[in-house]
């Protein structure tokens, strides 16, 4: 599903408009769906269709090129009631799609969730079950044919320890329900991308290598498997180490990799601290993505605070998605620009305020650093954010007085909910415990 040559082409016309035309006040310069095109990717987001209007149906339509129905491809929402389908809200989204030039990612078609319950609750036989299973890819995929760029065919079929889940389908068809499910969807529509979907694949574990021997398998067989979604419902602090490699072994197997379902969750409130971290993870995930030919996309589960699925099932935990719930753009957003090679422009420091790196201590391999943010008199700062890049073997760790990270060798650390604040005159400090290989050098460090 990679954007085509006409995409890519008024991606790149539309970055050169931009040149030469006056910015705006607005997040969208340019909008992350003209950065994604002029990378040869794609940047989607799940949508809700009763709200493709106004405000959320502008950024829907303005930021993004892919869209993803949240619920409204799946059985339970198309086929209540068995023989009686609702396709109001799907015909709704694949329309307003095709009226913005976006791609549709079709979800999902073959899933233990939100199933009908005249499905879950009837009693089948085998080969009652591979009829239901055929004749609904069939209809569905058929409804659509040629205008999906993508099916997530199935979703979900691992356990965590990378055993099979039990599912209807598993445990009436066996395995090869997958196979099965994957061969009516081609025959339903050569055109669409074929993806099995899975979520806790993000990293090299156990589930992941699960996914990676079926595919590997499948294709083996010659079984239409085209892509590996890697739904990324992700936790503040806690994004893969090892996404990258993840990503690149799925592509080295021929398949297309897409990021499905990204959302980054943190404990409420958050605060300036956590956001930063989240933009650094953003960028971080979407970077993951941008470096592998193969992987051919981000989308995000939600693009608004308000239209995102944590908060209901995950109490107390939130905020993790690109847009605020008023629909302001979050530090998360501009994360997802920088990924995709565009330049934020950060309010600007005063230039009295200053940056200052040093090394109270070290030993053979650790070394405790402190930085201090200071301010002259007639500056003052509400918030900050140090950068640096380290050299070979330098790693920072834990910090105290403001929240690190570091990806490669590129170290943010933003103001803790306590300091952001540095008074005209004054100064905060923060420290953090690093450790080192090979020669310590101070960095040089920027405020922003
Ligand atoms: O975003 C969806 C939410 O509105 C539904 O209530 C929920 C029910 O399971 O499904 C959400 O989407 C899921 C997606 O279809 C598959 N991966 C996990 C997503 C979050 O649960």
């Amino acid at each position: 599903m990679r954007p085509s040559l006409s995409t890519l082409l008024t991606g790149i016309a539309a970055l050169a408009a931009l040149l030469v035309t006056a910015p705006t006040a607005h997040a969208a310069d340019p909008p992350l769906r003209d950065l994604a095109a002029a990378k040869g990717k794609a940047i989607g987001t799940a949508v809700t269709g009763s709200k493709l209007t106004g405000t959320y149906g502008d950024i829907a339509a303005g930021e993004f090129n892919w869209l993803t129905p949240g619920n409204a491809m799946k059985w339970g929402s198309v086929e209540p009631t068995r023989g009686n389908f609702n396709w109001t809200e799907a015909d709704q989204i694949v329309a307003f799609a095709e009226a913005h030039d976006q791609d549709v990612r079709g979800h999902t078609l073959v899933w233990h969730s939100q199933n009908p319950s005249w499905l879950t609750n009837g009693t089948w036989t085998p080969a009652q079950l591979g009829t239901l299973m055929n004749d609904h890819i069939a209809l569905e995929v058929g409804r659509y044919k040629g205008r999906l760029a993508a099916w997530d065919v199935v979703n979900e079929p691992f356990n965590e320890d990378g055993t099979y889940r039990q599912t209807v389908w598993y445990n009436g068809l066996g395995a090869d329900y997958i196979a099965q499910a994957l061969t009516a969807a081609r025959a339903a529509d050569p055109a669409a991308r074929l993806y099995i979907n899975d979520y806790n694949v993000e990293g090299v574990n156990a589930k992941s290598t699960a996914l990676y021997n079926l595919v590997r398998d499948l294709k083996a067989r010659g079984v239409p498997i085209d892509g590996v979604g890697l739904q990324a419902h992700l936790i503040l602090g806690q994004v893969p180490s090892t996404l990258q490699q993840n990503i690149q072994r799925f592509a080295d197997l021929g398949v297309d990799v897409a990021i499905t379902e990204l959302d980054i969750r943190m404990q409420l409130p958050s605060t300036a601290a956590k956001l930063a971290q989240q933009r650094t993870e953003y960028d971080a995930v979407v970077k993951a993505c941008v470096a592998v030919t193969r992987c051919t996309g981000v989308t995000v589960w939600g693009f608004t605070d308000s239209d995102s699925w944590i908060p209901d099932t995950f109490p107390g935990q939130g905020a993790a998605t690109p847009y605020d719930e008023n629909y302001a753009p979050k530090p998360a957003y501009y994360g997802i620009v920088t990924a995709l090679g565009g330049t934020v422009t950060e309010p600007p420091v005063p230039a009295g305020c200053s940056a200052a790196y040093s090394v109270p201590n070290q030993w053979n391999t650790g070394f405790t650093g402190n930085v201090t943010i200071s301010c002259a008199a007639g500056s003052s700062l509400s918030s900050w954010r140090v950068t640096w890049t380290f050299g070979a073997g330098q790693q920072v760790g834990q910090a105290w007085n403001a929240t690190c990270t570091q990806t490669g060798a590129a170290v943010s650390c933003a103001n803790a909910s306590w300091n952001g604040g540095v008074p005209s005159g004054g100064s905060v400090s923060f420290g953090f415990n690093g450790t080192w290989t090979g020669s310590n050098p101070l960095p040089t460090v920027t405020l922003g």
